[in-house]
């Protein structure tokens, strides 16, 4: 049995992970107790990283044109294609589109061969799509994009807000150290700003659902109160800040009231931001996923600045990363508009010795394209060769039906992946197999700046390749032998390192130059590490000493106005689309579906709805819409809650076209970017909401992948097979030739049916043996069965009851799962507070165990308790 310690490859926490292998035995996973991230803890998704290696669905070999081919073949094809291109049309006409859940190593090369080698600025990355915003925010603020603060000022601070933040699904860990510094000392206070109230909410002492888009109103109002009521720290504005009295002039000319929110709510969360010397501001993709992104970020600031609230033990605005390694991507330099190790491409002297660092005979002079704008240009034909590496863009690219025309129109497109079933994979003409997470070593840093070693604890399959080593292999092939030699991850390091030595004479904070020697087994036993990591510093918080990068030393306050999303609700369009993420699921599922458990949570696509609206429209929970928007449609279960405002929905990002017929929901986003950052406005785009008619539903279960090509689909892995939802405008007439083609079952599986002509219901079960092969449940309306009970038919012995889609009275029916680490359902949970009369999270896991291993579901179980109201106990 050996242990690995690595780093979860999900969040921007960046949790350290033990793996513990022995041959021919289960991976297992567990939080790395150093590491000082988790200190141990794991989420959800990190509990369950060992169901989701398995080998199923892996790309083994290059492909080309869909064929299995060589690798020889493949990486000449790629270079010779990607030089006569450059030959024929210029640098410009190739692209790369890369993502912020690269290892630092593979970036490093990414940027250096197009922006040193190729010479055009032309590589951008997802995280264009994720933290552009806060990016430019800082530069514009700070004149450097730098995090100033520390996870631990979250625990240290008195209040805490998160704006545009679902910190309990999408940071769980941080949000667990939050909650566990808040049940200590619970003067510690907790703001949540956000048009949802989100499972984070249940942390909040204060929840502001403002109105989307309304962020820079609602911190000019701060700005304004905190001037009035005489809280702006005048010396250090005096000494630290320019552009103060612009700032506050604008500030005053705004009005908070567009927010939406009451002057009561608007004066208690000023009165206490402005009285709480201790105030970190989190904030997220409600803030940086907007055509208003930057000011967003800027108006954040503004108010840190305004009152020295910066640099210091629990005070400070605090931008967290989504991706692993998204702060990694920064300091190479993966964004279009940057060169690397925070140096400026628009710089002379910066490019100078950047290309007489990398001996590069082509620098790129200019910014590339950013990555709406990359794909516009894939489109028109501006780009004609384009690699895409560690990430989906035809489902999380804004206007994605465009991006999936382009790239369909696209002369050449290369895809580096671990699997070939991605929407983008299948458009691919050159397919290249990458290692994945456990097989691949290199460092990401997360989101406090803390540099932590991804590695290897898998035998590498025979077949995919590192992404640095493809990349550095195509450079070689294309003629830049001598600057690709690298043989391990290590010596791209050093190199980055030594990089970071000559930012750091330029006076950039990016310098990690104390690196620049590191050993090779220094490296293999290197400790999360945060930066910078100089001859005379080492990690720490930013700007304490109130020095910022800018020429005069100064930080920047910038004058505000708030404006609107770019496309606001109509007749024809009456909602405003929100979209973001759910607790169990990492971004185009790739690897979240794979895992039973984590599919188990949130099963399907769907549309959250407030219950007015629902009413208004005649939906009711378990219906299906049809979402449409100006650019496209979905098909989404409805779910009705009031977390919701009215004439606003939400729909997760993460169903694809492998997953479900119609759940790609960025088709439905436009494309409308923020001028400053080029980031897309995701959270806000318009749309309509109708029922989409069906006259048939189904549930389906199969121990085999199942397809369909009926109208509405959506299919989940679920132990011992897969689950699968269904539904027909036009029902077929043959139920049971309809289940042998979605199951593949040959015309002699004879199924065991179960049917009532008059209620509509069709129920069938394909046995084979004692073992379950498939079963379809069918109903004229949306099929209410008892899913958990029918899930688990797959395993063990069939059992002809499971045709009542009901347990029996003595197996009472879980309901859906809230805790996936002990597969709970909330019928257990609400069955336990009131038959023992439990009324705290920790009472249901004595009990349950439910939330007592990751603690992700802690806020569901919660909700269930507060919904339940105070039980009365037997002998009152
Ligand atoms: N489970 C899970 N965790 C993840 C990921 C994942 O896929 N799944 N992805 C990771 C990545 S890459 C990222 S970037 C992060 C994202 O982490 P978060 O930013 O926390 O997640 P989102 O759900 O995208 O959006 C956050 C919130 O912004 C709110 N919002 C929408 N519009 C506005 C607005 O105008 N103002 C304000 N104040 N709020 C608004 C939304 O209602 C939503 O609740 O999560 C990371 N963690
Ligand atoms: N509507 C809407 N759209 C959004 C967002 C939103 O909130 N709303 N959020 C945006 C944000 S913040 C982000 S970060 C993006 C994320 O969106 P994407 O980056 O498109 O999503 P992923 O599913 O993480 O894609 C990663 C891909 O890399 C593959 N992969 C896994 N491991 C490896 C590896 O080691 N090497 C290689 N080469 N490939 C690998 C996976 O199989 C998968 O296909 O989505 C953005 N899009
Ligand atoms: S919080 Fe969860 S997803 Fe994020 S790094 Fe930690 S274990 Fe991974
Ligand atoms: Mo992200």
């Amino acid at each position: 049995m050996t242990t690995v310690a690595t780093t979860c490859p999900y969040c921007g926490v960046g949790c350290g992970v033990q793996a513990r292998v022995a041959p021919g035995a289960d991976v297992e996973i567990k939080g790395d107790a150093d590491h000082p991230a988790n200190l141990g803890r794991l989420c959800s998704k990190g509990s369950a990283l060992a169901e989701t290696i398995w080998m199923e669905d892996r790309l083994l070999s290059p492909r080309i044109g869909g064929a299995d081919a060589g690798w020889d073949e493949a990486l000449q094809l790629v270079a010779d294609r990607l030089a006569d291109t450059i030959a024929e049309h210029g640098p410009d006409s190739v692209a790369f589109y890369v993502s912020g859940q690269l290892l630092t190593e593979d970036y490093y090369i990414a940027n250096k061969l197009m922006k040193g080698f190729i010479g055009s600025g032309n590589i951008d990355t997802n995280s264009r799509l994720c933290m552009a915003s806060s990016v430019a925010g800082h530069k514009r603020a700070f004149g450097t994009d730098t995090v100033p603060g520390l996870y631990t000022d979250l625990e240290e601070a008195d209040l805490v807000v998160l704006v545009g933040s679902n910190l309990a699904w999408c940071h769980p860990v941080l949000y667990q150290r939050l909650a566990a510094a808040k049940a200590a000392r619970p003067e510690l206070k907790v703001v949540t700003i956000d048009p949802r109230r989100t499972a984070t909410a249940d942390l909040a002492d204060m929840h502001l659902g403002l109105a989307p888009g309304t962020d820079v109103a609602l911190f000019n109002g701060l700005l304004e109160h905190l001037h009035v009521s005489a809280e702006v720290d005048s010396d250090y504005v005096a000494n630290h800040v320019t552009g103060f009295d612009a700032a506050l002039e604008a500030a005053c000319s705004d009005d908070p009231c567009v927010t939406g929110l009451s002057l009561e709510e608007l004066d208690a969360f000023y009165s206490l931001w402005a009285g709480t010397q201790k105030v970190v501001t989190v904030y997220s993709q409600g803030v940086n996923q907007s055509s208003t992104g930057t000011d967003k970020v800027n108006a954040i600031l503004n108010c840190h600045l305004a009152t020295g609230r910066i640099g210091k033990p629990g005070m400070g605005p605090f931008s967290v990363t989504g991706q692993p390694n998204a702060m990694g991507g920064r300091e190479v330099g993966g964004l279009a508009n940057m060169l690397a190790c925070h140096l400026d491409i628009e710089n002379a002297a910066h490019r100078d010795a950047v290309r007489t660092f990398w001996d590069a005979p082509h620098l790129t002079e200019t910014p590339g394209l950013k990555a709406v704008d990359m794909f516009r240009a894939v489109a028109d034909g501006r780009i004609k060769a384009i690699w895409i590496a560690h990430t989906n863009p035809v489902v999380s690219m804004p206007e994605a039906d465009a991006v999936k025309a382009a790239l369909e129109a696209c002369d050449f497109v290369v895809v580096s992946d671990i699997t070939a079933a991605t929407d983008t994979a299948r458009l691919a003409d050159v397919l290249l197999p990458a290692t994945a997470w456990g097989e691949k070593d290199g460092t990401v840093t997360n989101s406090e700046r803390c540099i932590s070693r991804q590695r290897a604890f898998l035998p590498v399959p025979d077949g995919p390749r590192p992404d640095w080593q493809i990349m550095a292999q195509v450079a070689r092939r294309m003629g830049f032998a001598r600057a690709f030699d690298y043989a391990t991850p290590v010596e791209i390091f050093r190199e980055h390192a030594a990089l970071s030595g000559v930012a750091g004479q330029f006076g950039k904070d990016f310098d990690i130059s104390a690196m620049s020697g590191i050993t090779d087994s220094e490296y293999d036993t290197l400790k999360p590490t945060r930066w910078p990591v100089t001859a005379i510093r080492t990690g720490g918080r930013f700007f304490g000493d109130g020095q910022y990068f800018t020429p005069n030393g100064k930080a920047r306050m910038l004058p505000l106005l708030n404006h609107l999303p770019a496309a606001m609700p109509d007749d024809d369009y009456p909602f405003v689309l929100n979209t973001g993420r759910v607790r169990d699921h990492w971004h185009t599922m790739t690897r979240t579906a794979k895992s039973p458990r984590l599919s188990a949570h949130l099963a399907e696509p769907f549309v959250e709805l407030h219950p007015d609206d629902a009413a208004a429209l005649d939906l009711k929970p378990a219906d299906l819409a049809r979402v449409t928007s100006p650019d496209g449609g979905a098909i989404l279960r409805v779910r009705v809650t009031d977390t919701v405002q009215k004439g606003q929905i939400f729909a997760p990002m993460h169903w694809t076209g492998e997953t479900a017929s119609a759940g790609r929901i960025d088709a439905l986003v436009a494309a409308v970017t923020d001028p400053i950052s080029g980031q897309p406005e995701s959270k806000a785009a318009v749309a309509q909401v109708a029922r989409f008619e069906a006259r048939a539903f189904a549930f389906a279960l199969s121990a085999e992948e199942p397809s369909t090509d009926a109208p509405y689909w959506a299919k989940a892995r679920a132990r011992g097979g897969w689950r699968m939802e269904l539904a027909w405008e036009e029902p077929p007439t043959d139920w049971i030739s309809a289940a042998r083609a979605i199951f593949n079952l040959p015309d002699t599986a004879e199924p065991v049916t179960m049917s009532d002509p008059r209620r509509g219901l069709q129920r069938l079960a394909f046995i084979d043996g004692d073992r379950l092969v498939a079963a379809l449940f069918v109903a004229p309306e949306p099929v209410a069965l008892s899913r958990q009970f029918l899930v688990g038919q797959l395993q063990g012995e069939a059992d002809l009851t499971l045709l009542s889609g009901q347990p029996g009275a003595d197996r009472p029916d879980p309901g859906a799962i809230v805790c996936s680490c002990f597969e709970i359902g909330a019928n257990t949970i609400r069955r336990a507070i009131a038959e023992q009369g439990l009324v705290t999270v920790d009472a249901i896991g004595e009990a349950l165990r439910a939330g007592t291993n990751c603690g992700s579901c802690r806020p569901e179980i919660r909700t269930l308790i507060d919904a339940a109201g105070t039980p009365k106990l037997a002998a009152e």
